[in-house]
């Protein structure tokens, strides 16, 4: 099967199937509640992690919604058509995620109360995971060679735009305590301590044993086997597990396989050069060249 070519929506690549005009629209005039949570990601960043953590948080530990329903319907994506067929069926405190920029979010999300979340990754490790996301997704582009990919990424060339224009926007909000900022490798570190965050943040006292029921349901070995969130219920058409899977690795520091010195040093350049006079720095020292292996993908 082929598939037609991105869409641009406002100036933004969007892959086709997921996205259309209408959905883009549709999120634009989308009627945000005060209490509607957002977790917000540049593409493999964490969002499928949030979906199974958001409703374990907001719900206390109730693992049916996480057992019964699909993650992209229980917490679903503000920009993609399936929004429109199940937004009746979410129960309030309403939980969605959204790879959109700042500037896309809807017009009723800037004077509401909706909380955010917004969860980053080290770019070297969300290029590895994008890059095998798009060997195995038919509506994605042909990545090209591990090097073609390497520089699309830094152009912006891909679904969503530049990685770093994605982490500007939202790191220049003027959102105030509504928006919370969490990394993947935090959550890596310590689950516990990352659930405890966002449950201050959302305002749920969780005792101790809920945080540790959460946190063994959200493990990477447990969402492996759920198949409400594995994508296992996809079709091999769209999604084929024989040649990557959605839950791959599930680590910190797979990019050490992956670039070489020369393509390390080009890449945190370039990130370095993007992030010049910014306010805020990352979190992650991107031209670290230790344990870099000289494998080429
Ligand atoms: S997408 O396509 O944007 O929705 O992808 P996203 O869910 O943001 O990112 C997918 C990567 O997140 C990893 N993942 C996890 N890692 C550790 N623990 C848990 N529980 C977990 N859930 C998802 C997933 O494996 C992808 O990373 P890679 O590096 O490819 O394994």
């Amino acid at each position: 099967m082929s598939w037609p070519s991105y869409i641009t929506y406002r100036g933004l690549a969007l892959p086709p199937g997921a996205h259309s005009e209408e959905s883009l629209e549709y999120a634009q005039h989308f009627s945000v509640e005060d209490t509607d949570v957002f977790a917000v990601t540049y593409p493999k960043s964490g969002t499928t992690w949030m979906q199974e953590i958001l409703p374990l948080v907001l719900s206390e530990g109730d693992l049916t919604p996480i057992q019964t329903i699909p993650n992209w319907d229980r917490v679903p994506w503000l920009e993609e058509k399936r929004l429109k067929e199940v937004v009746h069926k979410l129960s309030s405190p309403r939980a969605l995620v959204t790879h959109f920029p700042f500037r896309l979010m809807p017009q009723s999300f800037f004077s509401s109360k909706a909380k955010v979340i917004y969860v980053m990754r080290n770019p070297k490790d969300v290029l590895v995971s994008s890059y095998y996301f798009h060997q195995m997704a038919a509506f994605l582009e042909d990545p090209g060679t591990w090097e073609e990919f390497i520089d699309k990424f830094l152009e912006g060339r891909v679904m969503f735009g530049k990685w770093t224009d994605h982490v500007k926007s939202w790191k220049h909000t003027d959102l105030g305590d509504r928006i919370m900022y969490l990394t993947y490798e935090q959550m890596i570190q310590d689950l516990p301590a990352a659930l405890r965050l966002i449950a201050n943040f959302l305002g749920k006292k969780l005792s101790e044993e809920v945080i540790k029921k959460i946190a063994d349901h959200c493990s990477f070995k447990s969402m492996k086997g759920n198949m409400m969130s594995n994508f296992s219920l996809v079709p091999k058409m769209y999604m084929d597990p024989d040649k990557s899977q959605f839950l791959r690795k599930g680590i910190v520091g797979d990019w050490k396989k992956h670039f070489s010195s020369e393509q390390l040093a080009h890449f945190s350049s370039t990130i370095y050069k993007e992030m010049e006079g910014e306010n805020f720095t990352l979190p992650w020292n991107l031209s670290d060249t230790a344990e870099v292996a000289d494998v080429h993908t």
